[in-house]
């Protein structure tokens, strides 16, 4: 581990430094704050071991300045060699972890460096799983694509970025036809397997990392399309189509053909929507009228 050594007097930075190199930790020596910061910027830190009374910034102060500064939780242990409770009541008040007094025993430094380590290491792991859940949060199980908490998040993004560039941003409100009756027929495993591969067709059609699938609802997709206009909006609607009649799910209870087909609604941002709710309802609206028209169509 790499311990950050912070101390105004020479002859006790060599003597702890000597320490937590007999410890086999690297010890990272500095004289104040300037560098103690420097160094913490610079390089990862495992634990910082705190003298309080330092000239220009003392050890309270700039542990303010580390938990103000670094969102990461580092330990600081102070090495003080006052022991009043008052200084220890302060320390810990300013966002240490624990306290020393000088001068301090090789056994204990090390035994409070282990504890603390222990910490940020079972914090780490908390971190570390936290991230995960909330990955796991946003994707659907069944597809693996998007679920609709992620496509939330993701268009709010993209339709931010979007008015900052005032680029073009397309949706695409996807419904698979006459799903209803491929459940009936074919069974509800089945259908699940027609999700699948539906979301991987349209996965497929992807044509860079900004674009997204998600699937929106039961036998509903959402794909959004940042930097599109709405003709090439509705000529990827197009590809779409295609590129489902090439892969020949066999839907035989299909009213508009034997196979698996969807119907798309289009907007685009440059239809004067004036948040991405109304996006959405675009798509949804113009889906609504690809339905009427029959199915296995496009419209805007
Ligand atoms: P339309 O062409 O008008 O879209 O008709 P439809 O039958 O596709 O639409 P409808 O809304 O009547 O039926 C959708 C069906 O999707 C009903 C529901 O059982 C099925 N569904 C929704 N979610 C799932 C799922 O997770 N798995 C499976 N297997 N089926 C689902
Ligand atoms: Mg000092
Ligand atoms: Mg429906
Ligand atoms: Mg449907
Ligand atoms: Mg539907």
């Amino acid at each position: 581990m790499n311990i950050l050594v912070v101390d105004d007097n020479k002859c006790i930075r060599d003597v702890i430094g000597a320490m937590v190199l007999a410890n086999d930790h690297q010890p990272v020596v500095v004289d104040g704050y300037a560098a103690a910061l420097e160094k913490l910027r610079r390089q990862v830190i495992d634990v910082i071991l705190m003298d309080i009374e330092m000239p220009e910034v003392d050890g309270l102060t700039l542990t303010r300045m580390v938990r103000k500064e670094f969102s990461q939780w580092i330990p600081i242990i102070f090495l003080s060699a006052n022991d009043s409770a008052r200084y220890l009541a302060d320390g810990i008040e300013a966002g240490g972890d624990d306290y020393l007094t000088k001068p301090v025993k090789e056994e204990i430094l090390n035994a409070k460096i282990k504890a603390m380590a222990r910490i940020a290491e079972m914090k780490h792991q908390l971190d570390e799983a936290n991230k995960k859940l909330e990955m796991l949060s946003c994707l659907d199980p069944l597809t693996n694509v998007l679920n609709r908490r992620g496509l939330e998040q993701q268009l709010q993004e993209s339709w931010q970025k979007n008015g900052k560039a005032r680029g073009e941003l397309s949706l695409l409100m996807i419904d698979i036809d006459f799903f209803k009756a491929y459940n009936d027929n074919y069974g509800h495993p089945r259908g699940d397997q027609c999700l699948q591969q539906v979301a991987s067709v349209l996965t497929g059609t992807l044509l860079n990392a900004s674009e997204l699938v998600a699937r929106y609802g039961g036998e509903e997709f959402v794909m959004l399309l940042p930097s599109t206009s709405l003709a090439q909006a509705r000529n990827r609607a197009r590809n779409i189509i295609a590129a489902l009649s090439q892969a020949e799910l066999v839907h035989e209870y299909s009213d508009v053909a034997p196979r698996v087909t969807v119907s798309i609604g289009v907007s685009c941002s440059s239809l004067g929507a004036k948040d991405h709710q109304v996006l959405i309802e675009q798509a949804d609206q113009a889906l609504y009228q690809a339905k009427r028209r029959g199915r296995m169509q496009c419209v805007l």
